[in-house]
C-alpha cells in the first residue's frame, strides 16, 4: 500500500475554516465550550485553557472545576462561567457542545469520576494531560456518535501506547497511527513537528511553524482551549487539529519576537485573537 501523504499546514486551513461572522451572529452560533479540570493547586490550567477559548471565539466558556480552584479561576476572568464540581458533571454536559477535559486535572479519585463520565457523553471531547494519563489506566470505549481529539505529548503518548517517550519519538509517524487506530480518535502529537493525524484517514499532517518558545509550562493548556473553540464553531472535524495547531503554532512565533526566552503562555492569547480575525494575518 502507498505511503499516506504528508501534507505541511498553511495558512489557507485558517481562512478557509473562520470566515467572517455575519453582522447578525448571536453568540448560541458559536458554541458552548466546557472545560474540565483545575484539581487542587492547578487553577492555572483550566484558567489558560478558558482564556484560550474566549480569545479564540467560542461564544460561552464553562469551567468545571474543584471546589479548591473555583474562586481563582472566577476572580481572574470574568467571562469565564466557572463552577465547583465534586462528582456530578450531568447537567453541566446538558448545556455543553464541546467538553475540554485534563488540564491541571491531576489523578486523583475526583479526576477519575469525572473522566469516566466524560467517556460517556456522545459529543465531541477533546483529552488532553491527565485525562490521557487516567485513560492510559482505564481506556474507555468511544460512545456511538461522539467524536474524541487526544492532544498527548510524547509522554502521554508513550502511557497511552504501554512504551516510552523515547521509544515514541524514535517513530513519530508510527506512535501517531497507532494512537489513531486504537483509540478511534483524531490525534495530535506534540512537539517541534507537530504531526496531526484524522481518524479513519491516511492522511498525515505536519506543523512546520511555531518556536521554543512554546516549551514552557502551560502552552499545551492553551492549545487544548484552541481546540475547544474551533469545535464549538462548527470548523470540520478534519480541520480542527491542523488549524488549531497551526494557530497555536503562530501564536508563539509571534509572542516571541520580544524574546523567546521567557515567553508566558498567557502572552499567546491576545496573539491568537490577532489571528482568528483572518484580515489581521
Ligand atoms: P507535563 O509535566 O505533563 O507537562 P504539561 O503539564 O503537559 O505541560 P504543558 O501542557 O504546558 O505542555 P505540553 O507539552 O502539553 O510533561 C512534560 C514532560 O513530557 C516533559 O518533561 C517530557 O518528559 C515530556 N515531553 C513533552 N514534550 C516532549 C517532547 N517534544 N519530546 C520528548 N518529551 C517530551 O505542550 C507544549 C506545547 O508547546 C505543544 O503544543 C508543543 O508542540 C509546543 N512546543 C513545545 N516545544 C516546542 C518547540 N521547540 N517547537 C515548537 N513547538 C513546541
Ligand atoms: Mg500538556
Amino acid at each position: 500500500r502507498a505511503k499516506p501523504a504528508l501534507r505541511a499546514i498553511s495558512h489557507n486551513v485558517v481562512r478557509e475554516c473562520l470566515p467572517t461572522r455575519a453582522a447578525a451572529s448571536h453568540k448560541g452560533m458559536f458554541g458552548h465550550v466546557l472545560i474540565v479540570g483545575g484539581g487542587p493547586g492547578m487553577s492555572g490550567a483550566v484558567n489558560l485553557a478558558g482564556r484560550a477559548a474566549l480569545r479564540c471565539g467560542a461564544g460561552k466558556v464553562s469551567v468545571a472545576t474543584h471546589g479548591s480552584s473555583q474562586l481563582a479561576v472566577a476572580v481572574s476572568q470574568p467571562e469565564l462561567m466557572v463552577h465547583h464540581v465534586d462528582d456530578d458533571l450531568s447537567r453541566l454536559l446538558t448545556l455543553a457542545s464541546v467538553v475540554v477535559i485534563g488540564p491541571g486535572l491531576g489523578q486523583t479519585e475526583w479526576a477519575q469520576k469525572l473522566v469516566e463520565q466524560v467517556g460517556c457523553w456522545e459529543g465531541p471531547v477533546v483529552w488532553d494531560a491527565d485525562a490521557l494519563n487516567i485513560f492510559a489506566q482505564q481506556p474507555i470505549r468511544k460512545p456511538e456518535g461522539a467524536t474524541w481529539y487526544f492532544t498527548p505529548h510524547p509522554g502521554e503518548a508513550a502511557r497511552l501506547l504501554q512504551s516510552s517517550a523515547k521509544h515514541v519519538e524514535s517513530d513519530r509517524m508510527q506512535a501517531l497511527t497507532k494512537l489513531c487506530q486504537n483509540f478511534h480518535a483524531h490525534v495530535l502529537l506534540k512537539g517541534s513537528g507537530t504531526l496531526i493525524q484524522n481518524y479513519g484517514s491516511d492522511m498525515r499532517w505536519v506543523c512546520r511553524r511555531g518556536s521554543p518558545a512554546l516549551a514552557t509550562g502551560g502552552s499545551g493548556d492553551v492549545l487544548s482551549g484552541v481546540v475547544g473553540a474551533m469545535i464549538a464553531q462548527h470548523v470540520d472535524a478534519e480541520n480542527v487539529l491542523p488549524v488549531s495547531v497551526w494557530l497555536h503554532a503562530v501564536a508563539g512565533e509571534n509572542a516571541a519576537q520580544n524574546g523567546e526566552r521567557g515567553t508566558l503562555a498567557s502572552d499567546l492569547l491576545m496573539q491568537l485573537r490577532a489571528l482568528v480575525n483572518p484580515t489581521q494575518q
